[in-house]
């Protein structure tokens, strides 16, 4: 694997899962074959899980990691090309993406969507010069448009906590005071559609996701007709994906947060959400702290996903 990006790059999923469960069995199996190689894990952007499990994950892989906060240190960046550098941004990407690729091995990069112009955000601006400059495989931590490390490990706790073959999964937005991307729910939807499950999405209308992403799945605009016989809720605020509203709040309904009544309308599903999650904006407190919350084993999971991934690129250097 040289590149993950988006459920495509890992191949046949059943197998990913399958691996990714022998992985958890043992998650040190596999310590030698990241003997002096070096993961260089760089953020744009603010994170904890994805932090601290990626830097564990190469840790079972007995890799060395090397973590760098652009914003906190480093020199400011320009990303234009063709730019008279005469202001604030010291150094280019172009020098820098191929300077950070001679001190590692793998690179993975947190790139959040900017909502400045949407084509950049679609066309990975970010994540993809680093695919093409670096000369080192690229995993995103989540780049503009896709979270795929966190499709994956919401898709192994799914195979986990799943008691039929076909479980119904529940996309549903919840309101948030600020605008967020669609990388997560994205990258659910990508990983839902060719994952074995009765998937449906729900939103209020002007929430359309991208269609590459959506494709043939249900969309339910009445929150609570969705939630019906659902077996997982997750649940996700993204902002505006069409044109005329890109990355805007369009509504901040709380009648849209997830609630103890509306879990009623379930087949006692399993509640999950990507985290860090505001507490009743999005889900309650009561819903959150249930016992059919399992967003923290949903988290640990991130540690497995993100393993396979540096597995697989490590096995192919
Ligand atoms: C980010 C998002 O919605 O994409 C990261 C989630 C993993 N969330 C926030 O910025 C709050
Ligand atoms: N879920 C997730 O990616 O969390 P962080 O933003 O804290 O890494």
């Amino acid at each position: 694997m040289k590149v993950f990006k988006t459920v495509k790059d890992l191949g046949d999923l059943n197998v990913a899962v399958k691996e990714a469960l022998e992985v958890k069995k043992n998650r040190f199996a596999y310590k030698a074959l990241g003997e002096n190689k070096t993961l260089l894990a760089v953020f744009f952007n603010s994170s904890l899980r994805t932090r601290l499990s990626t830097q564990k994950a190469a840790m079972n892989l007995g890799m060395n990691v090397i973590v760098l906060d652009v914003n906190q240190g480093a020199w400011r960046l320009e990303t234009e090309r063709g730019v008279v550098m005469d202001g604030d941004k010291t150094e280019h990407i172009l020098e820098a993406i191929p300077v950070m690729g001679s001190y590692c091995d793998i690179i993975g990069v947190r790139s959040f969507a900017q909502f400045e112009n949407k084509q950049d955000d679609y066309n990975e601006k970010i994540l993809n010069q680093f695919i093409q400059y670096s000369g080192r495989p690229v995993f995103s931590m989540e780049g503009a448009t896709t979270h795929p490390l966190q499709a994956f490990a919401d898709l192994i706790t799914i195979e986990e906590f799943k008691t039929k073959a076909r479980p119904k999964v529940v996309l549903s937005w919840a309101p948030h005071p600020k605008a967020l991307p669609q990388a997560v729910p994205n990258s659910f939807a990508d990983f839902m559609n060719e994952a074995d499950v009765d998937f449906v999405i729900t939103h209020p209308e002007g929430y359309e996701l991208d269609p590459q992403f959506v494709r043939g799945a249900k969309v339910e605009y009445n929150q609570n007709k969705a939630f019906e016989g659902a077996d997982f809720i997750y649940a996700k605020n993204w902002s505006a994906f069409e044109d005329a509203h890109y990355g805007q709040i369009l509504s901040k309904d709380r009648s849209w947060t997830v609630d103890t009544a509306k879990m009623q309308l379930t087949n006692d599903a399993f509640f999950m959400h990507c985290l860090p999650v505001r507490r009743n904006m999005i889900v309650t407190d009561e819903v959150i702290e249930s016992p059919k919350s399992i967003v923290i084993q949903e988290a640990a999971n991130r540690e497995i996903s993100c393993e396979v991934v540096l597995k697989r690129m490590l096995s192919e250097l």
